[in-house]
């Protein structure tokens, strides 16, 4: 009997120690400035993504470096979690955003406006092949020149992946769904045997869906396809050095926009395969003061 009330008191104690904690990170508080309640600090991703480029240049652009605004680096898997803890408690919090993401739907958040910029307007997703494809594998060429889709289909399949589905199961489900749109893509192309293709990609969600969908349909005409993920550079540099004959993840005009102009006569554009993408600073909707990046400043 003694230990059982010993043991209900130091449960007792033990959550109000942890109720003391959680109270200690402070609830989004509209009276003060958004800087200081977060250290001035913006949540990012990989060092290596386009995003992240376009926010330092949006803390020159809107004069934010005077507050010592930063930018972290980190990883869209610990950003995203960063984002779901603080949302839970209703905590201020400000990361790098952009659509197609199952973060959009997965969480009430925003995109701040960008009266300056920063961040480019619409995107699109272009397809990049290596030199010579066409002519080397025009079944492949094909193909890659007929891949497009929506942003509602590319969240599909990224909502599945983050669903625990493995990528290829959750590309294989897409197409089962989708059977007659990748029957326009393959539409009297030759089949092919024994050819080997690779396709390179950033492990960004969005990139690892399509991907993982092009490389199923590819290898529904008999294609043996290998995927590897890499980081951005890299992934530019294999296409145009011939290391590798395709990939889907070129955001332009802005977000790749530095590798496109680098590499620029070293590769094939086949276009666009996805419209209407967007890339920016994005809150939860809580913060109801903070619409735009110059509200950064002002609030
Ligand atoms: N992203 C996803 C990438 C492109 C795709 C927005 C994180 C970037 O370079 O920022």
């Amino acid at each position: 009997m003694k230990k059982k009330i010993i043991s209900v008191i130091s449960l007792i104690l033990a959550s109000f120690i942890l109720i003391s904690c959680s109270a200690s990170l402070p609830k989004y508080d509209s009276k003060k400035p958004v800087g200081k309640q977060i250290n001035y600090t913006i949540t990012g991703i990989d060092a290596g993504a386009g995003i992240m480029a376009a926010t330092q240049s949006a803390i020159k652009d809107y004069g934010l470096q005077k507050d010592n605004w930063q930018l972290q680096t980190s990883s869209t898997a610990a950003m995203t979690s960063t984002l779901q803890k603080a949302i839970k408690d209703k905590r201020p919090i400000v990361v790098t955003g952009w659509q197609p993401h199952w973060m959009f739907t997965k969480f009430p958040i925003k995109f701040l406006k960008d009266p300056k910029n920063s961040f480019g307007k619409a995107e699109s997703i272009h397809t990049i092949v290596r030199v010579g494809l066409k002519k080397d594998e025009p079944s492949a060429y094909q193909v890659l020149d007929r891949f497009h889709w929506t942003k509602e289909q590319m969240s599909d399949v990224m909502l599945q992946v983050n669903n625990g589905a493995e990528p290829k199961t959750a590309a294989k489900n897409w197409i089962k769904k989708n059977q007659k749109q990748v029957d326009e893509w393959t539409k009297d192309v030759p089949h092919v045997k024994n050819r080997k293709l690779k396709m390179t990609y950033v492990a960004w969600d969005s990139e690892i869906a399509s991907t993982n969908v092009v490389a199923e349909v590819l290898d529904s005409i008999g294609y043996d396809v290998t995927i590897q993920a890499m980081e951005i550079q890299p992934m530019w540099s294999s296409i145009s050095t011939n290391a590798a004959d395709a990939q889907v993840c070129a955001w332009l005009p802005k977000t790749s926009g530095v590798f496109y102009k680098d590499f620029k006569g070293k590769f094939v554009d086949l276009g666009e395969n996805l419209k209407g993408a967007k890339v920016g600073l994005a809150v939860p909707k809580y913060m109801k003061d903070i619409n735009s990046v110059e509200d950064l400043k002002n609030h």
